[in-house]
């Protein structure tokens, strides 16, 4: 099969509002995640070490964080003609913003006019997962539809919250139905509890995303989304195939950790995923050096744990931790501590994930909490010990319990 050209765009103008309040002051795909990275290293790095090294992310939704990552972190050579370019909504198309994640693409025709691919791959910017899109593209080049909708099973609870994939029986490689977001929608035959969900990648030939783009604009019936609109039109012209995600082998990787997928799309998910790091055999493994998830270096000093003054040692048991992290006779159990957060002595942080600069006074006690950047918890306080008081005090706590104390947010003392 001779070479396609690929240009890849990246979905990234989503405003991520189940992730509030973390993205109260910046995009989804710019939320800090596992410590040192940003929810779109995962997204890049895969396309990265695809070998796919033309990519445009489009922007618009309080952007400046992350363009500023992505020209920070994502620098390329432009020799050979490789980028990694952010493209934020420009208005190209007259005076509206970007309508949705079609019309995001929509708007960024003149990209594709440039680069005159053969294959564009579209996908979002806010999971956690390894994939190699060359087989998803080499697979899709062989089903000879228009486009491949990447997919994976997913438990039932979750429906309402992904596109929902029915295949053919007599052609299980194709879309037989596509339904975003239904209420609820029959099991899969061999596992009732599960059902089959668009894992929000697409892989398309490019003449007929230009055309179902170009349709969908002069449509007055659309919402000029992805999941919604353009998949949906494909599977009404049976031209849609589906890529089973768990086909996908990525190096180094076991079973386990390469049919890792999650969608951090609300404030429990992002936390379970943390938390999926830092058991012993993490669910996903960052140390798998033969597909790198690449972020930005620190230029904070290496962590240290040191003793406090009055001889108390500072420690973190089963935890993720930054550089320029100092825990200075604290405990720190079970937790994700992000760059140059400091612990005081007998502080107790516990079921945690703490972003950059938090400072955690002596004596304090935190459980179950996401702290968002440069909070200052003061000496003595607690959050995460009582649900209602965390409320009264203005923070946010899901129904699972999980505390969040977002940016700027003042923590009073006690
Ligand atoms: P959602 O993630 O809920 O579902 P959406 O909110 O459109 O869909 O976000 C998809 C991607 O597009 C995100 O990366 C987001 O940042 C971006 N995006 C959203 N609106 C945008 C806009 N106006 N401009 C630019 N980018 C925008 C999607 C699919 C489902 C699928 C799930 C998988 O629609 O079918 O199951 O992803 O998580």
């Amino acid at each position: 099969m001779a070479p396609k050209k690929v240009l890849a765009v990246v979905l990234a103008g989503g405003e991520g509002k189940r992730l509030m309040p973390l993205t109260a002051d910046r995009a989804k795909p710019a939320v800090p995640f596992a410590g040192s990275y940003r929810l779109i290293d995962f997204a890049l790095s895969n396309l990265v070490n695809s070998g796919y090294l033309q990519i445009v992310v489009l922007t618009q939704y309080k952007s400046h964080s992350l363009d500023r990552h992505i020209s920070e972190t994502w620098r390329m050579s432009t020799l050979l003609r490789n980028y990694i370019a952010s493209v934020p909504a420009q208005q190209r198309r007259g005076k509206s913003w970007f309508l949705g994640s079609a019309n995001a693409i929509y708007q960024s025709l003149n990209l594709i006019h440039d680069a005159q691919p053969d294959i564009v791959v579209v996908i979002g910017a806010d999971h956690v997962y390894r994939m190699d899109f060359a087989q998803m593209v080499d697979a899709h080049v062989k089903s000879g539809a228009s486009v491949s909708v990447a997919a994976v099973r997913q438990p039932m609870n979750l429906v309402d919250q992904f596109g929902v994939i029915e295949t053919d029986p007599d052609d299980p490689g194709r879309i037989a139905a596509f339904v975003e977001k239904p209420k609820s929608t029959p099991g899969l035959p061999d596992d009732p509890d599960s059902f089959l969900a668009s894992m929000g990648n697409y892989v398309f030939t490019t003449d007929a995303l230009l055309k179902a783009l170009e349709d969908d604009a002069a449509r007055l019936d659309t919402k000029h989304d992805m999941g919604g609109d353009i998949i949906p039109y494909f599977v009404e012209r049976n031209d849609a195939a589906v890529y089973d995600f768990t086909t996908n082998e990525i190096p180094g990787s076991t079973d386990r950790d390469r049919q890792y997928w999650r969608d951090v799309g609300t404030m429990d998910s992002y936390y379970d995923a943390n938390m999926d790091l830092i058991s012993p055999l993490p669910l996903f493994n960052l140390y798998n050096l033969q597909w790198p998830i690449y972020t930005r270096q620190s230029v904070s000093p290496p962590a240290k744990f040191v003793r406090s003054s009055s001889g108390q040692s500072g420690e973190a048991h089963d935890s993720i931790v930054s550089a320029g992290v100092v825990v200075s006779g604290g405990a720190v159990q079970s937790s994700v501590l992000a760059t140059d957060v400091f612990i005081d002595e007998a502080a107790e942080v516990t079921g945690c994930v703490l972003l950059d600069k938090v400072h955690v006074g002596a004596g304090a006690v935190v459980r179950r909490a996401i702290i968002d950047k440069n909070v200052r918890i003061p000496a003595g306080a607690t959050i995460g010990v009582d649900p209602d008081l965390d409320r009264r005090r203005g923070f946010a706590v899901t129904d699972s319990g999980l505390t969040i104390v977002s940016k700027g947010q003042v923590v009073p003392p006690g």
